[in-house]
C-alpha cells in the first residue's frame, strides 16, 4: 500500500476546487488519512520545494504557494502515487490527459492546482514534513473490498 502527500494549492483553493479534487480522489477509491487547511510559511515552502532551488520558477513558486491557504492531505491506496499523479495530470497543463484535473481546470504550469508526491521516498519525506504522526488517521474504508484486493 502506498501513501502520497497531496496539496490543493492556493489557485485551486481560491477557485473553489477543493471539493472537486477531493471528490475525484474519493471516487477513484483512495483513502483519505489526513487533512488540514492551512497557511504555508516561507520556511515550509522552501523545504518542500528545496529540489527546485536555483531554477527560474523557484522564487515565484515560493511566493505563489505562500500567497493563500492550501488544503494539505495524505491519501493511501495500491499504487497511490501513480494513480494520484494520473488523476492530477502532467505538470504542464497543456500536456495533461483529458479528464485529468489539470487538463480540465488549468492552463499554465505555475497555476496547476495541485501537488502530489512523485515517488514513495519523496512521499515519506513530504508526509513527515507536513504532518505530525498523530495527525495520520488509521481507519478502514469498508467499500475498499469492492475496489481492490
Ligand atoms: P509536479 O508538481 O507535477 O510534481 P514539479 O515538482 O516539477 O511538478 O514542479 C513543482 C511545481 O513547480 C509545479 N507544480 C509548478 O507549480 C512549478 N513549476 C514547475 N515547472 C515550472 C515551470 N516551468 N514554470 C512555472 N512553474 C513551474
Amino acid at each position: 500500500m502506498e501513501r502520497s502527500l497531496v496539496l490543493i494549492k492556493p489557485d485551486a483553493v481560491q477557485r473553489g476546487l477543493i471539493g472537486e479534487v477531493i471528490t475525484r480522489l474519493e471516487r477513484r477509491g483512495l483513502r483519505l488519512i489526513a487533512a488540514k487547511f492551512m497557511s504555508v510559511s516561507k520556511e515550509l515552502a522552501e523545504t518542500h520545494y528545496a529540489t527546485h532551488i536555483g531554477k527560474s520558477f523557484y522564487e515565484p513558486l515560493i511566493k505563489f504557494i505562500t500567497a493563500a491557504p492550501v488544503m494539505a492531505m495524505v491519501w493511501q491506496g495500491p499504487d497511490a502515487i501513480t494513480a494520484i499523479r494520473q488523476t492530477m495530470g502532467k505538470t504542464k497543463a497543456t500536456e495533461a490527459a483529458p479528464g485529468s484535473v489539470r487538463h480540465d481546470f488549468a492552463l499554465e504550469t505555475r497555476y496547476n492546482l495541485t501537488h502530489a508526491s512523485d515517488s514513495p521516498e519523496s512521499a515519506e519525506k513530504e508526509i513527515t514534513l507536513w504532518f505530525k504522526k498523530e495527525e495520520l488517521i488509521s481507519w478502514e474504508r469498508d467499500v475498499e473490498r469492492w475496489i481492490y484486493e
